[in-house]
């Protein structure tokens, strides 16, 4: 008898190890669109048909190579919900006394599988998708008083050789993000992603979320996703044509009416397997050593795939389980409405929450410095964050998101991650936008009514925390501001912070 192939929705790659192990005259495949792994959180709708029409693209091209393979339908009247379930489903069909699967990308999943009493023994292989392996990571980590992802970076570098010359890093400088952080222009030209027309089984699926999670957040269609491997790989050619050249100068900018900017949009793509963040990483080398794109873009992108994306991923299984509750700041406030809606005056909050309910995307720095920022001054609670991501985005999967929203965008994990929190007031958002020019608010007026609400919060902020972020070095110099001030200026400041807290 042959082995059971359990393939789940985010480990569509076809160099897969249990793939390269597996034995097609043999093993059998199993794939199943469930309930469980549907609704975990109310994921955004394009999300859903991503995954679905991905998992259903994957399925056909594995059984045209041959591959005997059961493909389980969100709509079959059998569908047990889970995936446990429908593992043992097969296993009550096909006589098999082994499950090999690649470990699952989220700790819950691999928890349920390592805890499974079902009849037959399970093997997990290691993702070899990922640079760093868990334990490669864990002494990495382990007597370090401080983790910081750019040494783990350096160490990446080394072990892909990419853009290194022998020992030294290309150009002299391990990191040119120096020259990264220019505001964009309303004129500039700007690249469009490369948008695939949805064949047949993308519209089928279109149907089945319409009708399965008909009051889901987001816009369903246009839905342009690419949901194989060979469009996806079309997508990333289109990137680095158009964008990359400009990704590193414009990476930190935000723009009304431009979504994209010189992104790649190619997240989710890799996190469900599309594509290889290494070939990602060596087709962005190539265009450097071939004079397409300079070097600040090319590193900039570089170190965004192996080193912060595998830096968040050793984090997680390194803190799991308990991560995703840490809450360090002690925040407990509810996530307000409008995150849901888009309703809100606050023209910076509104372009990144209704473009994210259109697209499933907002970039780096508005998830950051705006919906996070103002996560984290508003004191929400971080686990109603942490879930709000984890439904909003089309590339959202717990092992990158959770460090990015629990430990870089709210400090929940109280510093691990980044050694100060991102908190600003609105004139970073000023300076790296053009978002207040239409706002209601005045981001130039600290306190009072009209004021930009990222003002008073900001110190606010910073006193409802004093206890625990005054002796951080990198914040001497806000509270030094703050102890200078009069005391009438500093009751303003508390006032106008309240009165916003008050309206959430
Ligand atoms: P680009 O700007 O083009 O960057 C290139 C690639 O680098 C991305 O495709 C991605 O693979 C990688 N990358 C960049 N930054 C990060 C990062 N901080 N962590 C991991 N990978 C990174 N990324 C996710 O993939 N899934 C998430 O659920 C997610 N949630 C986030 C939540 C918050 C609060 C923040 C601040 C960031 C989050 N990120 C997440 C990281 C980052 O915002 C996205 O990877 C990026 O915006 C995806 O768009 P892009 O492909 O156009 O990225
Ligand atoms: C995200 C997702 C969704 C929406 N649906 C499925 C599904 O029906 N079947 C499946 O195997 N996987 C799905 N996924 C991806 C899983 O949630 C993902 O594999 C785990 O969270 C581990 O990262
Ligand atoms: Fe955002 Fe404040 Fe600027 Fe309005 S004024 S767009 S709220 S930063």
């Amino acid at each position: 008898p042959g082995r059971i192939i359990l393939i789940l929705g985010d480990q569509l790659s076809h160099d897969l190890p249990s793939l390269q192990i597996g034995d097609p005259q043999k093993d059998c495949l199993l794939m199943a669109e469930v309930a469980e792994e549907a609704s975990y959180v109310p994921h955004h709708k394009k999300k859903l048909a991503f995954v679905f029409s991905a998992m259903r693209h994957f399925a056909d091209e594995l059984t045209a190579a041959g591959w005997n393979l059961q493909y389980v339908r969100l709509n079959d009247p059998d569908n047990s919900g889970s995936l446990i379930g429908e593992l043992d489903r097969a296993l009550e069909q096909f006589t098999a006394t082994e499950v090999l699967v690649t470990e699952p990308g989220e700790y819950r999943l691999r928890e349920a599988l390592n805890t499974w009493s079902g009849p037959a023994r399970i093997t997990m292989l290691d993702d070899s998708r990922f640079l760093a392996s868990h334990d490669m990571f864990r002494s990495w980590a382990e007597g370090r008083k401080q983790l910081r992802m750019e040494y783990f970076y350096r160490d990446m570098r080394r072990k892909t050789g990419l853009l290194m010359q022998g020992d030294a890093p290309e150009g002299g400088k391990w990191n040119y993000d120096s020259e990264n952080r220019k505001p964009a222009q309303n004129d500039m030209f700007m690249p469009k992603p490369l948008r695939c027309d949805p064949d047949r089984i993308t519209q089928d699926v279109l149907e089945l979320v319409e009708h399965r999670f008909p009051s889901n957040f987001g816009r369903l269609t246009p839905f342009w996703f690419a949901v194989t491997r060979a469009a996806a790989l079309k997508a990333l050619d289109h990137f680095i044509d158009a964008a990359l050249p400009l990704f590193g100068d414009y990476q930190d900018a935000m723009l009304d009416g431009e979504p994209f900017l010189y992104h790649s949009l190619l997240s989710q793509y890799i996190n469900i397997g599309l594509l290889n963040p290494l070939e990602v990483c060596r087709r962005a080398e190539r265009a450097y050593y071939e004079g397409h794109a300079p070097l600040n873009a090319v590193e900039g992108f570089i170190r965004q795939i192996i080193g912060w994306r595998e830096y968040m991923r050793g984090i997680y299984w390194l803190k799991m389980p308990g991560y995703t509750s840490e809450n360090a700041l002690g925040a407990g406030r509810d996530l307000p409405e409008f995150y849901w809606s888009g309703e809100t005056k606050m023209a910076c909050m509104a372009a990144a929450i209704t473009q994210t309910r259109d697209e499933a995307y907002a970039h780096h720095i508005q998830r950051l410095m705006v919906t996070g920022n103002f996560a984290m001054l508003a004191g929400i609670d971080p686990h109603q964050v942490h879930e709000w991501y984890l439904a909003v985005y089309a590339d959202a999967y717990e092992w990158v998101e959770a460090p990015n929203v629990i430990g870089m965008s709210q400090f929940a994990d109280g510093g691990l991650l980044g050694s100060k929190p991102y908190a600003a007031s609105g004139n970073y958002i000023n300076k790296m936008s053009n978002y207040c020019t239409t706002c209601t608010y005045d981001v130039k007026q600290k306190t009072g009514p009209k004021a930009c609400p990222f003002n008073p919060l900001y110190w606010d902020f910073l006193i409802r925390n004093r206890e625990k972020l005054s002796k951080n070095p990198r914040l001497m110099q806000p509270y030094r501001t703050w102890d200078r001030m009069s005391a009438e200026k500093q009751q303003e400041y508390l006032i106008s912070a309240e009165k916003v807290l008050n309206s959430l």
